[in-house]
């Protein structure tokens, strides 16, 4: 048989002619036997190394991923960073990734402050396997816990429930891309669901579902648009908050997106000029249309993404609540695990910090915070 597999990649090319937009995330059933595989690695690395920051772990990633994950995945993860054609949604659900023992995690901490992250180490492990596979290196950003590790509890927290946060939960939390403020923003992001009983939808809006771009679209390439830093922050001086970047870029067909609904259109404070206002309204008028939110992510599930391509956000909910034979009931909190990476630390360089390259220290477009 085939030594090497042709993707399907080349098929759709063929195809081509007769395209429909991709509306949806690739949903990957993972089996049992994928999954045996995944959860008897990560315990074998948390064995061998204390923890997935660990410096000769995460400084190997590529080699491990390639080594030990499921072929069907790797292959799924290889094809994932380089496909930017028409077909490519930008996100990818693995159903079933992982097995969690809801016991061993106990209970969802108040706030990812509370975080006991020694019971989350396999998770870490794993999770940077499939950013390896990319290959793509995980890192962190000083904007976001300052640093805080390469690996965040999300959590909703009861003192900033109405925030545009992670920690937030009764608003519904705009689609955006990450760090849409920042010019080195995420090229990857996992989102690994350790539990979700209250069931909320995950939200998921690509760029490709649009097709292609035609010259309604051409304004958004212009560099008119501000962003400001994200609900964690007041905006703070007039400087930072008057740099402009373009929506779209990249190729003008297929563009890749940077776009955050709450904070470039929602937020009052934003100041955007009438033009530009003025096309990002009818540009969301469009795009609101087209968010995908019929996943729910099950304990163990996984959304990969693509943060060029596709943008994220959920359905507002009340934490520690949900709804069984038409009761309201208590449940244990929503927890989730996030991960960034770059494809390219040497692209970085500029703004990561000079003794750690995996730790990013941009604030604002381009400024750095003054960490001497
Ligand atoms: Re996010």
């Amino acid at each position: 048989h085939n030594q090497i597999n042709k993707t399907n990649h080349d098929e759709l090319l063929i195809n081509s002619n007769a395209h429909t937009p991709p509306m949806g995330p690739l949903i990957i059933e993972i089996t049992p036997k994928e999954q045996n595989t995944i959860m008897r690695v990560g315990r074998l690395l948390a064995q061998a190394f204390d923890s997935y920051e660990d410096f000769d772990y995460i400084s190997k990633i590529h080699l491990y991923a390639f080594q030990f994950l499921p072929e069907r995945i790797t292959r799924l993860l290889n094809n994932f960073s380089t496909d930017f054609s028409q077909n490519q949604y930008g996100a990818i659900v693995f159903r079933g990734l992982v097995d969690v023992d809801q016991e061993a995690l106990g209970t969802t901490p108040p706030n990812w402050q509370n975080t006991d992250y020694k019971k989350l180490n396999i998770y870490g492990f794993i999770c940077s396997l499939l950013h390896g596979a990319i290959p793509s290196k995980p890192v962190q950003y000083f904007v976001q816990r300052k640093g805080g590790g390469i690996m965040h509890a999300i959590i909703p927290d009861a003192n900033m429930d109405y925030s545009q946060t992670g920690s937030g939960s009764k608003t519904d939390l705009f689609v955006h891309t990450e760090d849409a403020f920042l010019y080195n923003q995420a090229d990857f992001i996992s989102l690994l669901y350790l539990r979700n009983e209250e069931e909320v939808p995950s939200a998921l809006y690509s760029i490709r579902s649009h097709g292609a771009m035609d010259n309604d679209m051409d304004a958004l390439f212009e560099e008119i648009y501000k962003c400001p830093k994200d609900g964690n922050y007041t905006i703070e001086n007039e400087k930072t908050n008057s740099k402009l970047t373009s929506i779209l870029y990249g190729n003008r067909k297929w563009p890749f997106m940077r776009f955050d609904a709450a904070e470039q259109i929602f937020n009052e404070k934003v100041e955007q000029s009438p033009k530009a206002m003025k096309n990002l309204l009818s540009f969301w008028d469009k795009a609101k249309n087209l968010i995908y939110d019929k996943f729910i992510p099950d304990s163990g599930d996984m959304i990969f993404v693509n943060n060029h391509l596709c943008a994220h956000g959920r359905n507002s909910f009340v934490a520690g609540q949900k709804r069984k034979n038409g009761k309201i009931i208590q449940c244990e909190r929503r927890q989730m695990l996030r991960m960034m990476s770059k494809t390219s630390l040497i692209n970085i360089r500029h703004v990561t910090h000079i003794n750690d390259p995996y730790l990013i220290i941009e604030e604002h477009y381009g400024d750095l915070f003054d960490l001497e």
